[in-house]
């Protein structure tokens, strides 16, 4: 039987997170080329976007590489049809059950890994045809669940039988141990390939994610019923205290209207929203994606047939 490297057809059993207005081309490619699985980040970008991307990142690599489609952004029927068009072959989902647009990809030959935040979904998209599911802890960055990678990473491998990838606090080799000591046969890491040479982002964005300690990130959003994981900063101080004192959810929305491309593009260190997860607090400085792929895999097989007895 193949394992998930080799059912995708890279290297290193690692996928990237699909990070909104952050995962380009560049990044995808650099990700592809290191031996990992680049994505595409759809995010809230509408199909030509994702159609020019494609074409892109397929200058930039001859290797596979995905799309992450978000699920809540409303270009994403357009986008669910663009990538079968594009002969894209691996997909990921986030922020919502792909249900509507699994029977076009698996007729497709596509392959599906929705980024799931529980049991029930993970059974829920098994059952639609998934080839393998993210469970993505409450410790990641941007978007989240409840509950956490280490409680259920465990629970979703013993309720289905396709492969199961942990992500949510993975940034080194201790994390990619523990993970497969869960039961998973791959992660999907997002927070220490924003600290790279490569990846498209404000230096000041780099710069946060490095200084950043264990407790540096926030979860806003928890009252609209959107919870995104943050780093600490001004406005993310501001969100939480407005929302104590009971602001309503149109005043919060105005005030983090367009933060993410304030962090992203301009670096706005005091009113951008900075998306980062809890591992943060384990990258210490910038390298190349190759170097943080090397440092994750590297004699990761010699630890792992030690588990393997265990
Ligand atoms: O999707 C993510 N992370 C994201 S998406 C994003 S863009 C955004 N920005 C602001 C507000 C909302 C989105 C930034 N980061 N990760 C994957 C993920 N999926 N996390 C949680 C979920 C999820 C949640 C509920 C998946 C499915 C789900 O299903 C509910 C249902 O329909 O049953």
């Amino acid at each position: 039987m193949k394992n998930f490297a080799e059912m995708l057809g890279i290297k290193y059993p690692v996928i990237q997170g699909g990070m909104a207005n952050i995962a380009t081309a560049e990044l995808a490619s650099a990700v592809s080329n290191a031996g990992g699985l680049g994505l595409i980040g759809a995010g809230g970008y509408d199909e030509n976007w994702v159609r020019e991307e494609i074409r892109k990142c397929r200058q930039l690599t001859d290797k596979p590489f995905g799309v992450n489609v978000m699920l809540m952004s409303p270009h994403a029927p357009k986008i669910a049809k663009v990538i079968i068009e594009e002969g894209v072959k691996i997909v990921t989902t986030g922020a919502g059950s792909p249900g509507i647009y699994m029977d076009d990809w698996k007729k497709n030959g596509m392959i599906v890994i929705p980024v799931v935040p529980s049991v029930a979904l993970a059974r829920r998209v098994e059952r639609m045809g998934a080839d393998a599911v993210v469970c993505e802890g409450t410790e990641a960055g941007g978007h989240i669940g409840e509950l956490t990678t280490m409680a259920m990473v465990p629970q979703v491998v013993d309720a289905v039988k396709i492969p199961v990838i942990a992500a949510g606090g993975i940034a080194d080799k201790r994390g990619v141990l523990a993970a497969f000591a869960l039961g998973a046969k791959g992660v999907q890491i997002g927070t220490v390939l924003l600290a790279t040479k490569e990846c498209p982002i404000h230096e000041n964005y780099k710069q946060m994610v490095v200084n950043a300690r264990d407790t540096d990130t926030v979860v806003t959003g928890r009252q609209t019923k959107a919870p995104v994981r943050v780093l600490k900063n001004m406005m993310s101080t501001e969100y939480l205290s407005m929302s104590l004192q009971g602001v309503d959810t149109m005043e919060l929305e105005k005030l983090t209207l367009g933060s993410l491309r304030r962090a992203v593009f301009d670096g706005d260190v005091e009113r951008g929203s900075f998306m980062a997860g809890q591992s943060a607090g384990l990258v210490h400085n910038i390298r190349t994606v190759k170097e943080v792929l090397s440092d994750l895999f590297d004699d990761v097989n010699h630890y792992k047939d030690q588990l393997e007895v265990m």
